[in-house]
């Protein structure tokens, strides 16, 4: 049996960069067909049109059958995956709380025909921003599909800090392990070095041989740099961040399905682990194990650690009572 995935904003730029890799076995393996349900709004369906005539003539052996819809009831229908990428962008002088509205407008419906036509297994996964929020309410909108599986992606964020270190500690990249992301895939996020090894030795020591006083450079370059690479990306490349979204977005699902060797990060809901309210969809450290994600927990969180985490999750909060506010959770 081929896998169903659907891709919602399939017309847009990380849509483009998915489909191909997704069809060309990277998510799944080289053995599983794939199906794909490419939803869109009705600006974007052309474009998908576009996307899914260059597929066939990609003439990938995986690929069973593409569908190009602007129905969710007919983009989600026997839906195993789905890639909730498309999403309302802010706006010029669009105020946060109306960029809240706007997605709420579009995940709570996409949650809803979730739940009434995705198979009894879908598992979701939020690329689209803000992804935390989003994810919080496709969970709760989503009637008797569990919140566990809705998983909101900071796994960019994670690559992102283990290239930076990387490049601190002129390593290479597959040497830097356990980077995980605590918080908001957004400027507050949390990338935590604590735990991170170089090759089996503590990053922290092995950096205090290169950048003086770790701490400060923690600071002031590597999560500034960490947190802000997006902007970053649109500075000097003129466009957002795709390829890159697109390749953790794929190495988020890959782990989901088949399993992790070691910790990863994601958004997840908290059950109130590491003091997290309960309900919010916030990264932790997380393992990925028989198609179902664990949080790694009994951690030490140092005061210093503690206070960065606390300040993502109290924005997450804020996320929460504002579409709560709107009456839109
Ligand atoms: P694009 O604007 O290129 O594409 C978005 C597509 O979504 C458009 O084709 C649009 O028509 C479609 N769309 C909008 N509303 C829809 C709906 N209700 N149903 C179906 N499709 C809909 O943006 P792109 O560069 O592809 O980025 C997509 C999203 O990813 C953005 O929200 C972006 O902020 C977010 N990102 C999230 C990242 C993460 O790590 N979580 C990193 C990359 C990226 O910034």
């Amino acid at each position: 049996m081929a896998t169903t995935i659907t891709l919602t904003g399939a017309g847009g730029q990380i849509g483009y960069a998915l489909l191909f890799r997704i069809a060309a076995g990277d998510l799944l393996g080289p053995d599983e067909k794939v199906r794909l349900r490419l939803l869109e709004i009705p600006q974007g369906l052309k474009s998908a049109e576009g996307a899914a005539l260059e597929l066939q003539d990609g003439a990938f052996d995986l690929l069973e059958d593409v569908e190009v819809t602007d129905d969710a009831a007919v983009g989600f229908d026997g839906c195993n995956l789905a890639l909730l990428v498309g999403a309302r962008p802010r706006g010029p002088g669009m105020e946060r709380a109306e960029l809240l509205a706007a997605n709420a407008g579009i995940f709570g419906p996409q949650g809803r025909a979730i739940a009434e036509n995705a198979a009894d297994d879908v598992r979701v996964t939020v690329v689209g921003n803000p992804a935390n929020t989003n994810a919080l309410i496709a969970a709760t909108s989503a009637e008797g599909v569990p919140a566990e599986r809705f998983t909101a992606l900071t796994r960019l964020d994670e690559n992102r800090a283990r290239a930076q270190l990387a490049l601190a500690l002129d390593a290479p990249v597959s040497s830097i392990r356990f980077v995980p992301i605590w918080g908001n895939h957004s400027a507050t996020q949390f990338p935590d070095v604590s735990r991170a090894t170089v090759d089996g030795r503590p990053v922290v020591e092995a950096l205090s041989e290169r950048v003086g006083d770790v701490r400060t450079w923690l600071e002031d370059a590597f999560i500034p740099r960490v947190a802000k690479r997006g902007a970053e990306i649109i500075d000097i490349r003129g466009s957002s961040s795709v390829a890159s979204a697109a390749n953790a977005t794929i190495e988020h699902v890959r782990d989901w399905v088949h399993g992790t060797q070691e910790c990863t990060s994601a958004g997840v809901v908290s059950r109130g682990e590491y003091g997290v309210p309960e309900g919010l969809v916030c990264s932790f450290p997380v393992d990925f194990i028989d198609g179902n994600w664990r949080i790694v927990e009994g951690l030490e969180i140092d005061a210093w650690s503690r206070a960065r985490i606390d300040a993502s999750v109290a924005e997450l909060v804020e996320e929460r009572d504002a579409v709560r506010a709107l009456g839109m959770l």
